[in-house]
Parts: C-alpha cells; structure tokens; sequence
C-alpha cells in the first residue's frame, strides 16, 4: 500500500490551525464562536490539508498524459462532508480530540453541516460513491454536474400528509468549493440554423454562461483526490443598464433572472419522466459546459482531436447527459471541421451510457417540436446519427419517432459500451428495453453491479462494528473491502458474536437518542429493528410492508399471550411532490401510526416510525442500528438498489425478493442467511397475463382481505373515512405491481422472521456472516471494473496493481 502523502499532525497543531481559521477566516474570538463558527473554522482547518494531494495529483495527472475520466452526472448525492473528509484524511480522531480540547462537542459541530442533497435517490447516491472511489483507487477522474441552488425539498408531515418546502443548502457558506471564476463557457439555446457558404452555422436565440465551482474529493488516507466540478448559470451581462436608465427596472434584471432559472433547483422526480423545457435546458447546460471544457483542457495539451478517444472517458450517468453525444459531433463537426462519420466515430469512442431503471416512464423522450425549438443544431445533428445507424445496421430502430426524440436509444447509439447496474438488470435489458438494439451490436451490453463506499457506509457511520473489525482482522479492510472474509473465521466464537451484538445494541441506542431528542420519540431499544428507507415509489412496495404490519397488529390483537418478538417497523423516504399514489402511501403509513401505536394491547409487541425528511445523514444513523432490512421491490422493477448493500455491510440480514442486487447479495451472504420470499421476474411477467389476478389474490387470503377491508372502511381515518378508498380500489383492480400476490409469501416470511430473531446467538451469527460476506460490493470493485471494461484507465497510484480488486 502506498504511503498517504497527508502529514501526520499532532492534536495541539490542529487545534491551533482551527483557532487561527476563527480568527482570521471567521473575525471571531473562541468566546464569542457559535457553532457555525467553530464548524466553518474546522471545515476549513480540515480543507486545507485536502489542497496539497489535490495538487499532487494533478500534477501527476497531467505529467502521466494517460487518459481521464469524466462522470457526467445530473445528481450527486453527497451528504455532509466533515467527517468523510476527515476520515480519508486519518485525521478523526484528532479532529474529535482538537474540538473537545478547545471545549466543543465534535458529534455537535459535525452534525451542524447541511446535507447537500443535490439528488434524488440511488441514482445520486452512486455518483457520490463513485467519485470516493475513483479517488481511492487513484484514477484521474472529474466529476461534472449542477450546482444547484436549492436541493432536493425538505419533507415534513401535517397531520401525517407530506408537505414540501424549499431546501437551503446555500444559504450558509459553502466552504469544501473554489470558485473558478476564470472558468466559464457560453451556453446556447434557441434560433436557427443557417447554411452559409457550405458551413452549417448555429445562430442562438439566447445565451447563459456556466461557471464552474470545484470541490475537491480526497480518496483513502489522502494519497490521491479528483475534483467535483459544478456548474452555476450566470447571465451574459448580469444588468441591461439601458433598460435600467429607461427606469424600467424588471427588464433591466430580466437576463439575470433568466440565467439564474437553470441552476436554481433539483428536480425533484426520481425515475418518472418529466418533459419539461427547463429540464431539458439543465441537461444540455450542464453537458456541453464539461464537453467545452474536457475539449479545452485536451487541446490546451497539445492533443490531436482524432486521438481523443485514447484520452477521454465520458460516462453517461443514465440519459440525463445523452446529448454530450450530439454536442460532441457537433463541436467536432462545425467547429472543427470534421466529417459526419468521423465526428461520429470519435465521440462514439469517448462515450459510455449507464442505464438505472426499465421503468418505461423514466426512459426521457421530448417532443420533437420543443427539442427543435431548444437545440435546433442537435436535432439536425441527431438525423445524422439515425441515419448512419440505419446505414451501418440491418436496424429498424430509430432515435425520432413519433415527434418524439428518445434519450435512450441516442444514448445506446452513440456509446461504445452501455451497463446495467447488477446481473439480473443487465440481461433484462438486453431481453427487454433494448433487445433489438442489442442484436444490432452485440457485445456493447455489460453488466457492472454497483456497489458502495465502505468509507462512508462502514467505517465513519459504524464506529462500534468498525472498531471490532479492525481488533479482529486488522485495519486494512477498508480499501480492501474483501479483507472482511476473514471474519468468517470468527462467526462460530461465542465471544465474538457477543461483541458484535454489543456494537448492534449501541447503535440502536444511539438511534434511540436521537430519535428521542429530534422527534420525542421513544422505541424499545431490544425489539426488532425492520427498517424500510428509500424513495417512495410502487414498486419498491412500502404499501405492502405497511400491509403487512395491519395484518400483523391484528393477529397480536387476537391472541396477545402467542409470544410475538417485539418489532419497530422504521420507514423513512420522500415522495416525488407530483407522485399522487406515493403521498397517499406515506399518509397512510401516518395515519396507521397514530392508531396502532395508540393500542394498549399490543403496544409492546408492535410500533411504527416514520421519522421526516429522510436524508442520507439519516440513513448514516438508521443502518447501523437495523436488524432486517426491508428489500422487497416487485422482481424485476428495482435495478439494482445500494441500500439493501449498506444494511447486509453493517449486519442486518434481508427479507426481500429476487430483484436487483439482492439476487447477487443471496449468492454471497448464503441462502440460509437471507430471507427470500416472493416471485420471480419470470413469474411476475407470467401472472401479469392472468386475468383479474389481484382480486383472486385477495379473495385466495382472508388474512389480506380484512387488512383492504380495515383500510377502505376508515379505520386508520376515522375523521375522513373515504380516505384510502382510492388506494385501495387502485390495488383491487390493477395492482400492477403485485403486492396482492406477494402478500401471502411476504407475511409468512415474516414470521420466520420472528422465530430467527427470538434467537438471538443465532441471529447475530447471521448478521455477522452478512457484513464478513459483502466485501465485494465495494464501490472500488466496481469501478476497478469500469476502468478494466470500458474505460481502460490504469490507477495512477504506483502500488495500486497488486492489489486483489483492482482490474
Ligand atoms: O439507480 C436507481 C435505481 O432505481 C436503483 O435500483 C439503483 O440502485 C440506482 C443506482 O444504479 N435509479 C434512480 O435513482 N433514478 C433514476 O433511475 C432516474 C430516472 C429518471 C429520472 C431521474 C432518476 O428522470
């Protein structure tokens, strides 16, 4: 293993550095600091100890002359960054002893940061993964995306109905980002396109510029760090002073406000379409910002752009950016000189796609009159690509179709290799979404199952099991994530299961106190921790699990002495603000809370939570402290999930189908150790064909029927009867994701469930086997895998290569 090239320092020399920062970054004196103050002069104490791997790796960057790879990326998920930094740095423990010897609690100040919540869902979460990875492992790489405004909404509950309001991540200093002023290129949008003396020419309507802000990312122990790149919009002039001299003072803000409209926030819809203008506009903003600015950097060394393909990686996160495709021929094209099919050939080298979802309501399709209005250029660009398509292929797919333009096949066209997100995604997408343009160039669909920072995931969330791993097999474990193999050994000593239980039951207690000092919630700290955590969404079925537990609370209701294992049932996740269906399943989760946990007869044994606004800070605090973990999608409909890797990587085994990732988590973790209900994909596919299936389902189980029945009647919303009538005539007649057929399998399961967990030995052998079993779903596996299959970009950490994971 490389050395870190960080410099180890001593508690007072860091202490001082925090109080030279209050003084002189923050105008304060230690009397008179908030905790803002000591926050910042911390953050700031830490960043700059980032600045000199940051440069060292560029330097080295640019001496290899090797390739490099660009993470094109609408969402990043990052979280908060004090302590991420902190730990790659190995400096958090003195950090924690720097801030209790200048009298501040480091737990306080730490959880003092907003979270950037510049994404959605798993999507995000994976960038930001990635990009921790792409810097462990020493790959030269940027990120590139949107900085945002305002990130993803905040969520509150009235009575038990979410409720959105704006998030404020900006409105206090962001410290970890430079401002690049220097960096800006112009953006187009609009008018036509004319010839003029054989040269097809782009005349834009409007302009913004994009101005980039960087934010280091430093990797494990300091020894490499890449740069998150995003980028603002800001007007051409920021202030038509004629207007302004005229006194007419809106039009003299007008192309302030205009520009400011792209950046300004997340949409906040995860894998539903959106067709929306604006949207269209962030996605081309953002892509031609990095391809202008991967295409100057290239140049500026002196490289010849037929050779760019040996220098540039361009990973397509989803469709999002698939018009890096078009805007890269149409540079080369028109500002370059180059031929159709050069141009075509070139970019197509550069460029590879990633597919999250078959959802067909995600796959992003315009309408071609709006695409034509926004990106005239492209879309004339886009014809040629179809017709080179068509020409090189016996194909009869085509990317216009319809008056609409689809995002995915233009993505699958222009890239060199296309990936799913885990094995079972893969070989759907090539039986299913893209199976024709899979036989029109076979090969080009891989699969690369996702995987999760142990960083994060493990080490900085998970004190108590971090500190038992490292007594047990060392500290090498955390970028060398199968090194937790060797706990297997230990599985069967009676002292070590103990201590591992003892890591468990402090992590629910932390949880306990937090719960209790955020929400005044109090939980039962030796009951079963079930915990569902993610969007809400249909498929992913949380309106089963909530089923389940009304099934539940009426069985312990009718015969409260049968000896049931207390339970928490946890859910935590926001809805999309426009997901009618979603926001009736949260309120109804709600709405069953206020009753159930009000229950003298079975307050002991069964309590639901849903704690609000879910964020990735929370999920640092739930995972640890969760015994089951809730993975129970529809199969075939959760591409891979990342979740359901951070709660087996922290010892909760799983109750979930065969869907996404849990298929290749079961092979690792050993069937006996996952609790596997439910049909298969194949199944679901085949029961979709039998008529009225749902309301045979129910009818076939009286123990369901009396569960929709309690719903549709009022029970859970005695002031608003009708309330659910909706919800649950939805699942009588279409059911469309086979929550009604999977019911019965998924209840049953659960009491299997029960009987494990009441013994205890036992079941903390299987969790323990679960967090020794996952060391490959490390992020560094798979982008080792990326950088072997698709991008072909070596480490440029010298010791890196012997490493067991490493391509
Ligand atoms: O990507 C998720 C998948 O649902 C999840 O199974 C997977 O683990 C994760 C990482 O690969 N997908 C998303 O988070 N979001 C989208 O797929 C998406 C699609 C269209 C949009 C926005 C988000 O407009």
């Amino acid at each position: 293993m490389s050395k870190s090239s960080v410099p180890t320092i001593s508690v007072s020399d860091f202490s001082a550095d925090i109080l030279r920062h209050l003084k002189q970054s923050l105008g304060k004196d230690a009397r008179h600091a908030s905790l803002y103050d000591w926050r910042m002069s911390l953050s700031l104490a830490l960043r700059d100890h980032v600045v000199d791997p940051w440069f060292e790796s560029t330097r080295k960057t640019y001496e290899a002359r090797g390739k490099r790879v660009y993470y094109l990326s609408m969402e990043f998920l990052i979280g908060r960054l004090i302590e991420d930094v902190a730990v790659n740095l190995g400096f958090d423990a003195i950090a924690a002893q720097a801030m209790q010897s200048l009298g501040q609690d480091y737990a306080e100040v730490v959880a003092n940061e907003p979270d950037a919540a510049l994404g959605n869902g798993g999507l995000g979460r994976l960038a930001a993964c990635f990009m921790d990875s792409l810097s462990t492992l020493g790959i030269p790489a940027y990120g590139y995306g949107i900085r945002y405004e305002h990130g993803l909404f905040e969520q509150h509950f009235e009575d038990g109905a979410q409720m959105e309001t704006a998030e404020t991540w900006l409105a206090q200093r962001h410290v970890w980002e430079f401002e690049r002023p220097e960096v800006s290129y112009p953006i187009h949008f609009g008018g036509d396109v004319v010839e003029e003396m054989g040269k097809t020419i782009w005349r834009a309507g409007e302009t913004v510029m994009a101005s980039a802000y960087d934010t280091p990312v430093v990797g494990w122990q300091g020894r490499w760090a890449n740069t998150l790149r995003l980028w603002a919009a800001t007007p051409t002039t920021a202030f038509d002073l004629e207007s302004f001299n005229r006194g007419d003072y809106m039009a003299a803000s007008a192309p302030e406000a205009l520009a400011r409209t792209i950046s300004r926030v997340l949409y906040p819809d995860d894998t539903t379409d959106i067709g929306k203008e604006l949207r269209l506009k962030q996605e081309y903003f953002f892509t031609s910002a990095s391809i202008q600015d991967l295409l100057r950097r290239f140049l500026s060394e002196g490289g010849d752009l037929r050779a760019l393909p040996d220098h540039v990686a361009i990973q397509l996160n989803d469709t999002h950016p698939a018009i890096a495709g078009p805007e890269l021929v149409r540079i080369l094209m028109d500002d370059h000189g180059f031929e159709v099919a050069q141009a075509i050939s070139t970019a197509r080298g550069c460029l590879a796609y990633t597919n999250h979802t078959l959802l067909p309501e995600a796959l992003e399709r315009w309408p071609e009159d709006l695409f034509i209005r926004v990106l005239p250029r492209h879309h004339r660009i886009i014809q040629l690509i179809e017709a080179a398509h068509l020409a090189a292929t016996t194909s009869d797919i085509r990317i216009l179709e319809h008056g609409e333009v689809k995002m995915g096949e233009l993505a699958f066209i222009m890239a060199h290799h296309v990936n799913g997100v885990s094995a079972l995604h893969s070989d759907l997408v090539k039986e299913t979404v893209f199976s024709d343009l899979h036989a029109d160039y076979p090969g080009r669909i891989i699969n690369q199952t996702n995987g999760i920072t142990p960083r994060r995931w493990l080490y900085s969330c998970n004190p108590p099991l971090r500190n038992l791993i490292n007594e047990t097999i060392g500290t090498g474990w955390p970028d060398d994530l199968q090194q937790l193999d060797g706990l297997s050994d230990h599985v069967g000593d009676a002292g070590f299961i103990e201590k591992f239980q003892v890591a468990k039951d402090a992590n629910k207690a932390r949880l306990c106190d937090w719960l209790h000092k955020r929400d005044g919630v109090s939980l039962d700290p030796h009951a079963m921790f079930d915990v569902q955590i993610k969007r809400i969404h249909e498929y992913k079925r949380q309106l089963m699990n909530l089923l389940e537990t009304v099934a539940l609370w009426n069985e312990i209701r009718e015969n409260p002495n049968a000896g049931w294992t207390p339970r928490v049932k946890i859910f935590g996740g926001k809805a999309a603000p426009g997901y009618v269906v979603a926001k009736e399943i949260i309120h109804l989760i709600n709405d069953a809370a206020t009753i159930i946990n009000a229950d003298p007869v079975t307050r002991d044994y069964l309590q639901i939570v849903y704690p609000e606004n879910y964020n990735v800070s929370m999920a640092e605090i739930l995972i640890p402290a969760t015994d089951l973990s809730e993975q129970i999608s529809t199969a075939g409909k959760e591409a891979s999930g990342t979740g359901n890797m951070k709660f087996a990587l922290n010892g909760a085994p799983t109750i979930g189908t065969l869907d996404g990732a849990n298929v290749e988590i079961r092979d690792c973790v050993g069937a006996d150790n996952f609790f596997l209900f439910g049909l298969t994909a194949a199944q679901v596919t085949e029961r979709r064909s039998v008529p009225e299936y749902a309301r045979r389902a129910v009818e076939a189980s009286p123990r369901l029927a009396r569960v929709l029945k309690q719903i549709e009647s009022g029970v859970f919303s005695p002031s608003d009867k009708a309330r659910y009538h909706g919800l649950v005539q939805g699942l009588m007649n279409h059911d469309y994701f086979l929550v009604t057929c999977d019911f019965d399998s998924y209840f049953d399961t659960q009491r299997i469930v029960d009987k494990a967990f009441a013994d205890q030995p036992s079941w903390t052998r299987m969790a323990a086997l679960n967090t020794a079993r996952v060391g490959w779903f490390s992020s560094d596996r798979t982008i080792s895998g990326y950088a072997r299959d698709i991008w072909k970009t070596p480490s440029l950490i010298a010791s890196m290569g012997s490493r067991k994971d490493v391509a």
